[in-house]
């Protein structure tokens, strides 16, 4: 059994991660458009990985005898000025998600709900993947700089990226079957 105030911030979770999704996919789209392949397949990898966030987050109400809403699509933003502009706005989505998940666990300590804490256990630590993840590409972005070469480069260490994060994913997958 889950506390309605707890429910209903379960479910406030389960839109910004809904949203992440829907957001990473139209700047997924929008590298895409600029011929940026590896940051758009790295974006589309990432959007998958929030609709995960989403569901795991589905069942767990379902499992405390919660309910979970199925949030409304909202429209992102689009049209972005650069590749460095995308993955600034990645970092900030990812702290704000950070600082999100961080006010749930105190919700948790207030509560005394131990359950909820444990289950976001999981959370917590890939929020600080993720944050990390996403300064690096920033980092990367920078140092290489932008302009014509640039992007060829920039799209070709975003496939490194991705490939870091499909050897992660295999790797978690793993040690579950275990
Ligand atoms: Fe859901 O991990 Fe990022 O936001």
């Amino acid at each position: 059994m889950i506390s309605k105030n707890m429910e209903a911030a379960l479910n406030h979770q389960i839109a910004l991660e809904g949203y992440a999704s829907q957001y990473y996919l139209a700047m997924a789209s929008w590298c895409d458009k600029e011929g940026m392949e590896g940051a758009a397949e790295f974006l589309h990898f990432q959007s998958l990985e929030e609709r995960e966030h989403m569901l795991k987050l589905f069942h767990y109400l379902s499992e405390v005898d919660g309910f979970a809403i199925t949030p409304a699509i909202e429209q992102p933003p689009i049209e972005f000025e650069s590749v460095q502009e995308v993955f600034s706005l990645v970092y900030e989505h990812e702290k704000k998600v950070t600082q999100s998940i961080n006010d749930l666990v105190a919700t948790c300590y207030s509560e005394n709900d131990y359950n909820t804490l444990n289950f976001l256990q999981w959370y917590v630590e890939e929020q600080r993947e993720e944050e990390n993840q996403a300064r690096s590409i920033l980092d990367k972005i920078k140092l290489i700089g932008e302009g014509g070469q640039s992007l060829y480069y920039i799209d070709k260490e975003m496939k490194k990226f991705l490939a870091a994060a499909l050897a992660k994913e295999a790797a978690a997958a793993d040690s579950e079957a275990q």
